[in-house]
């Protein structure tokens, strides 16, 4: 049978973005919130030990949500639109929400105490569902720990909590003129892998106490559009022209917080890798920003260069006003 059978946890907020993406795809595939006995058995499938894992029809097992995403366009419902520059647009914001925004999610979730005791015990109790209310609240003190152990690795630090909350309030605040918008999603009425890695990383923190309590104040709209986003396999609806669709509000300022944030961030990346360094610090939202450096994140800028690269002279001057002086690290 041609299905896809998607393992992951309904706190994570990758898996999410898979199982919405599906949905949008109108493609067959099975859902599981992995059990600790599951884990077991499927992991040795794959070798970054990262969430969700995918059975694919033919069998093989893959992790990782872009590649796997974008090698599956030409299956069901597109989700990036063919135009070189609105799907540059499209892939630059889905990779900002998967590798910037995502510090605001492990931030808030492992941060706060409440959030933290909440969301250990959310997971464990996901990953060991007849263990009973003891043996739950038990073991995710475990998975606290080790998540708290990891936080300074990815750049989550007291010292960088304000540009991480900041960040991630401009971006809601940009993503609720969208959905108090004429368009239901970014580019149009119709769905986008953009929208849909936003709705990942959000989605779970719509659970999440503290971001929560925010959205719900802050960004209430954004905060019912997840829903919409959660899935958009019954709707119907077109992208705007390339050039509506990069001059809404909501996407001028998701391009100008890539030029002015998540840009500057990559190539501080970049470079202390190529200098050997360790970790790096660079200045963001006017405040300073540090952490390890990753190898991986170095690799989403090669790629972002290589989409920049392959644009035609047109479209890259279209964008250069609008991402700023960022568009001079691509
Ligand atoms: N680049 C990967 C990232 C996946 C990822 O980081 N998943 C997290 C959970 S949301 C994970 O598995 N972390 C390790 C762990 O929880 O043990 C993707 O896009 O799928």
């Amino acid at each position: 049978m041609s299905r896809y059978d998607v393992y992951g946890a309904l706190g994570s907020p990758y898996s999410l973005k898979v199982r919405a993406a599906l949905r949008a795809k109108r493609l067959p595939h099975t859902w599981t919130g992995m059990t600790a006995e599951d884990r077991g058995r499927v992991m040795p499938n794959v070798k970054a030990k990262v969430i969700p894992l995918i059975r694919t029809p033919d069998g093989s097992w893959t992790n990782d949500s872009t590649p796997f995403l974008l090698g599956l366009e030409g299956e069901g419902r597109a989700l990036v639109p063919t135009d070189p520059r609105l799907r540059f647009v499209c892939l630059l914001i889905e990779d900002m929400a998967d590798e910037w925004f995502m510090k605001a999610m492990f931030h808030y979730r492992w941060f706060y105490p409440e959030d933290a005791k909440w969301c250990a015990n959310w997971l464990m109790f996901d990953s060991l569902p007849n263990a009973g209310r003891e043996g739950v609240e038990r073991n995710a003190e475990m998975i606290r720990s080790r998540q708290i152990s990891r936080m300074a690795l990815v750049g989550c630090t007291p010292e960088t909590a304000p540009v991480i909350e900041a960040s991630w309030k401009r971006t809601c605040k940009a993503l609720e003129a969208m959905a108090t918008g004429p368009t239901r999603f970014l580019f149009g009425d119709r769905i986008s892998l953009a929208d849909i890695a936003l709705y990942g990383q959000l989605k779970v923190m719509s659970v999440d106490p503290t971001p929560m309590a925010w959205l719900r104040e802050d960004t209430p709209y954004l905060y019912r559009w997840l829903d919409l986003a959660d899935d958009a396999s019954g709707l119907d609806g077109e992208w705007l022209e390339p050039g509506a669709a990069i001059a809404t509000a909501p996407v001028k300022a998701l391009l100008a917080q890539a030029g002015d944030t998540y840009l500057p961030f990559l190539q501080a990346n970049a470079n202390a890798l190529a200098g050997g360094q360790e970790s790096f610090e660079v200045t963001l939202e006017h405040q300073r920003y540090r952490q390890s450096v990753f190898k991986y994140q170095a690799k989403c800028l090669d790629t972002l260069r290589a989409g920049w690269n392959a644009l035609g002279a047109d479209d890259r001057a279209a964008l250069r006003g609008p991402i700023g002086e960022g568009a001079g690290i691509l």
